[in-house]
């Protein structure tokens, strides 16, 4: 039994979505829109956060652990070009291709505090820690830009990685969030460009990314958000 706990809207969890699809594994959707009690979510994780994957026996959260797992448990990868990496970290470039992916997540867990405390009533603007962590956006962005090779795929030269999917679901997060932020993406072409690629592949559009802000209850199957009235 496959089971993945998450809410709609999670990147974190999108982007493990997006693998599942990737390595073509069926799974049970756990799928919440509003968060439930602290003892309700300490069932199942105790960091209280989504998303958390059942694999038989075995119990993971932390969403890049449980990529890391499903890219060594599972070997076999869809038909598509440019495929799904074999590895999480290449063998011969570990340490670069985990500082990209740690430096990925802290980009993550930024903006999604971000969006948490905005709707907590904590705007960017006002707050300093905010207005840092808004900082902090522009300046990982600008460093991963650097990282990609003009002729690669992504993050890795020839397959899709882990890091690329992350980078995309957190990216396109904070786009389709009214947040306030804009994250002026045409200053990076390559990751820009890389970031169109994925919205096209089946995988992506498979999980689309949705607009998002407190009320919504749930969505048309366009991806129109149904308010509480
Ligand atoms: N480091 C965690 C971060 C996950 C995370 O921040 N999840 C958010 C949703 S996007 C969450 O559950 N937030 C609720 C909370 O932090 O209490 C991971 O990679 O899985």
């Amino acid at each position: 039994m496959r089971a993945l706990l998450f809410t709609t809207g999670s990147p974190f969890a999108r982007a493990v979505r997006i693998v599942l699809d990737e390595l073509g594994l069926d799974y049970e959707r756990r799928e919440e829109i509003t968060t439930p009690s602290a003892e309700e979510r300490a069932a199942a994780t105790p960091t209280l956060q989504v998303p958390t994957f059942w694999d038989g026996d075995q119990t993971l959260w932390e969403s890049g652990t449980i990529v890391e797992y499903l890219l060594s448990t599972y070997r076999s990868r869809l038909a598509v070009e440019p495929p799904l990496a074999l590895h999480a970290f290449r063998p011969d470039n570990e340490w670069q291709d985990k500082l990209i992916f740690s430096t990925i997540q802290t980009f993550g867990n930024a903006a999604t505090i971000i969006s948490q405390m905005k709707w907590s009533g904590v705007e960017a603007p006002q707050n300093g820690h905010m207005k840092r962590s808004a900082e902090k956006l522009a300046h990982i962005l600008g460093w991963l830009e650097g990282q990609i090779h003009q002729s690669a795929v992504g993050f890795m030269p020839d397959c899709i990685s882990m890091q690329d999917v992350f980078l995309a679901a957190h990216v396109r997060f904070v786009q389709a969030r009214p947040l306030g932020i804009d994250l002026e993406l045409s200053h990076y072409p390559k990751l820009e460009a890389l970031l169109d690629r994925l919205d096209d592949r089946s995988s992506f559009m498979e999980n689309p990314v949705w607009w998002w802000e407190p009320g919504v209850v749930g969505y048309q199957p366009d991806g129109t958000p149904v308010h509480n009235s």
